[in-house]
């Protein structure tokens, strides 16, 4: 079986986590792996250059969590880490003080860094690191040109989404988010052929705007999931009609979105349907031609028990819903949360 995952950063590398350890169960290979294969097609809209080395904070998410280096209270970055360079980088006075490179995530840059001014691409790149932490699963990123996620703040600026999300916490209001080199941006090698020859593509529990968001809008990448024969199933990212972490509902305010699972299913759109006038982010487009609306992407939906009400008011409109508890609490209750999409995957097959 192949499972094509699109993914950011925490949310989607703990679900991918518990995916595996499901597929492990189900589908065992005899040497402590599974049969199934696994493609996350990881957004790379967070990355940026930062004292001369490339930092892709979501793919080192997922290769960290996956290889079980990850520090678990963080969510990001090694466990066993610290952080003497950084903290001499700031008595220079250079750089961005308030975003930490650890020192052994640092070194993870500097292979990177080192790869990519040889000329090897960020799919090659990756691919390479990836060999010293073996994450069980194929990790591609969304592009190997670079996108990235620039915000555009009410007063006009334009910083990158690190210094908005970490620097100020998302405080200072969006009013919309731009995705820097998205024009030129080519889905990277497989990921398009991962979406059209997968048996399932799931959306894991992932920002949808900053991460999901961003990989859908990589050219082809939307029209490669409207249109594969695999059941496209997805998780909710809320949990009681907001954010288990990060800062999703800021992201949605901006784009003009609920936080609560119903409106974010109508947001992605379902499979089949145009997304209709009322898709508020697209308002800036021209909804009389509806051939030119982007077309849905889910054909299920996974809603938290704390959403019942939205869970009920999409099941009102037709959608296929499975409600359970989706929170990724450990790797056993995820896996639980992988084996209901998969199992909603094969009802709407
Ligand atoms: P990021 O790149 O590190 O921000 O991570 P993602 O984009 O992959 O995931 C972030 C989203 O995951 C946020 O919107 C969270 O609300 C959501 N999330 C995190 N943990 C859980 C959980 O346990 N259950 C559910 N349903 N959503 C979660
Ligand atoms: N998040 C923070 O809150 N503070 C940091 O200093 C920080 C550094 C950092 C370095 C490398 C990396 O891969 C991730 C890092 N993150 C940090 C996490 C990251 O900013 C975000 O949580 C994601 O990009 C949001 O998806
Ligand atoms: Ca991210």
């Amino acid at each position: 079986m192949r499972v094509t995952v699109l993914s950011g950063g925490i949310g989607g590398a703990r679900f991918t986590r518990g995916l595996l350890a499901h597929l492990r169960e189900v589908a065992p290979d005899g040497a402590g792996g599974t049969t199934a294969e696994v493609t996350v097609v990881a957004n790379t809209g967070d990355d940026v250059w930062l004292h001369g080395v490339r930092v892709c904070p979501d793919l080192d998410t997922l290769m960290y969590t996956l290889g079980g280096a990850v520090h678990e209270g963080q969510g990001w970055g090694r466990r066993d880490e610290s952080s003497r360079v950084s903290a001499d980088l700031a008595a220079y006075d250079v750089g961005w003080e308030w975003f930490t490179l650890g020192d052994l995530d640092l070194a993870t840059h500097l292979a990177r860094t080192q790869w990519l001014r040889e000329g090897l691409t960020l799919s090659q790149a990756t691919e390479r690191l990836c060999r010293r932490w073996s994450p069980g699963a194929r990790l591609l990123p969304m592009a190997d040109t670079p996108v990235e996620t620039h915000v555009e703040l009410e007063d006009g600026r334009l910083v990158h989404f690190e210094e908005w999300w970490v620097r100020h916490r998302a405080a200072l209001p969006a009013r919309r988010f731009v995705q820097v080199g998205l024009e030129d941006a080519v889905a990277a090698p497989g990921v398009l052929d991962a979406l059209t020859t997968a048996d399932v593509v799931l959306l894991p529990p992932s920002n949808p705007v900053v991460s999901i968001g961003t990989i859908l809008a990589v050219p082809g990448i939307r029209d490669a999931l409207a249109t594969t024969a695999a059941p496209v199933v997805g998780i909710a990212p809320v949990v009681g009609g907001a954010p288990v972490r990060g800062m999703a509902d800021a992201c949605l305010r901006a784009i003009g979105v609920a936080t609560t699972a119903d409106a974010i299913a109508r947001h992605y759109g379902r499979r089949g349907a145009q997304l209709g006038d009322d898709a508020r982010d697209r308002a800036d487009r021209d909804v009389t031609d509806r051939e030119a609306l982007p077309a849905g992407v889910l054909d299920g939906w996974l809603v938290d028990e704390q959403d019942r009400a939205a869970a009920e008011s999409l099941v009102g409109e037709g959608w296929p819903v499975t409600v359970t508890d989706t929170l990724m609490r450990d790797v056993p209750a995820t896996a639980a949360i992988a084996a209901h999409a998969l199992a909603l995957a094969d009802e709407v097959r």
